[in-house]
């Protein structure tokens, strides 16, 4: 699986992550790199979300630079020589992702420049770096997340106006208008992040009608198709050093026993 990893430098520390981390990073940068599989949408980025029981940690890049994912990610990442010394995987420290929660980070190429950190209970620890970054208008997930929180901030313990920017319309298509995630979330009468079977096939309408008729509403490819748009703003992620590419070696085991 070959994803495009989004580099969201750290603006400002929620308090309880600034404890943990400062000194650690020895004057580095540090950024929370969220794995998607759609680069096209990173326009509509509205926050970012972990998982609140998951372990992180903070890894050094070279001297400048370190990333916020989980250790499978940090490993994965070293053996791709995306740092400095292939395979060496140098930690500066570990952090809880509810410690995380309330972080402000840049979101590169979104219209909403500056996003928060918010909890997520579906991030897998199994999958991309363990962080998600959060488009609610073309995200099923995203979208419904985004509304439990809204519904009971208090529950999952966010300040409400970590969570207050609206989906950002990108994308249109002929069934479902400028905001599929929504759009499809109501038509499966999906209820909470916890409707997991309903939320997997929501994606999977969301990702077709997306990718096979979608055309561009935002951004420098304006009014071409998401399959034209798609490789083009990626590469222009790359390039202005805002995302690298990132694989996931899956099939391991899988191969093994074939
Ligand atoms: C932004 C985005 C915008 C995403 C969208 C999807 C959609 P897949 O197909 O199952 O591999 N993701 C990444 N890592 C994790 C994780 N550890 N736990 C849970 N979710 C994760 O799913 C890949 C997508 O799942 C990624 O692409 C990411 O969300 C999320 F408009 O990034 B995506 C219809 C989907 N639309």
């Amino acid at each position: 699986q070959e994803y495009t990893a989004i580099k969201a430098e750290v603006v400002e520390w929620s308090p309880s992550a600034k404890a943990v981390i400062e000194s650690k990073a020895a004057g580095r940068k540090v950024f929370l790199v969220a794995a998607t599989l759609r680069p096209e949408t990173m326009y509509g980025q509205t926050n970012c979300f972990v998982g609140p029981s998951l372990k992180y940690g903070i890894f050094a890049v070279n001297d400048k630079e370190a990333y916020l994912c989980t250790y499978r990610a940090a490993r994965n990442m070293a053996f791709q020589g995306i740092t400095s010394q292939r395979g060496e995987i140098i930690q500066l420290t570990e952090i809880e992702g509810s410690k995380i929660i309330g972080t402000k980070i840049k979101a590169p190429f979104s219209i909403n420049p500056e996003v928060y950190v918010l909890p997520m209970d579906n991030v897998l620890p199994t999958k991309g770096t363990g962080v998600v970054t959060s488009v609610p208008s073309d995200s099923p997930d995203d979208f419904q997340t985004l509304m439990d929180l809204r519904k009971k901030a208090e529950y999952y313990k966010i300040d409400p106006s970590w969570a207050a920017l609206d989906p950002v319309p990108l994308i249109s298509t002929p069934a479902y208008g400028d905001l599929i995630a929504p759009a499809v979330v109501k038509q499966l009468k999906i209820q909470s992040q916890k409707d997991t079977k309903q939320l997997a096939e929501a994606k999977d309408i969301a990702y077709k009608e997306g990718f096979y008729n979608g055309t561009m509403l935002v951004g420098e490819f304006k009014g071409q198709s998401v399959q034209e748009a798609k490789p083009k703003v990626r590469a222009s992620m790359i390039e202005q050093g805002l995302a690298f590419a990132y694989a996931e070696p899956e099939g391991l085991v899988i191969s093994r026993s074939a």
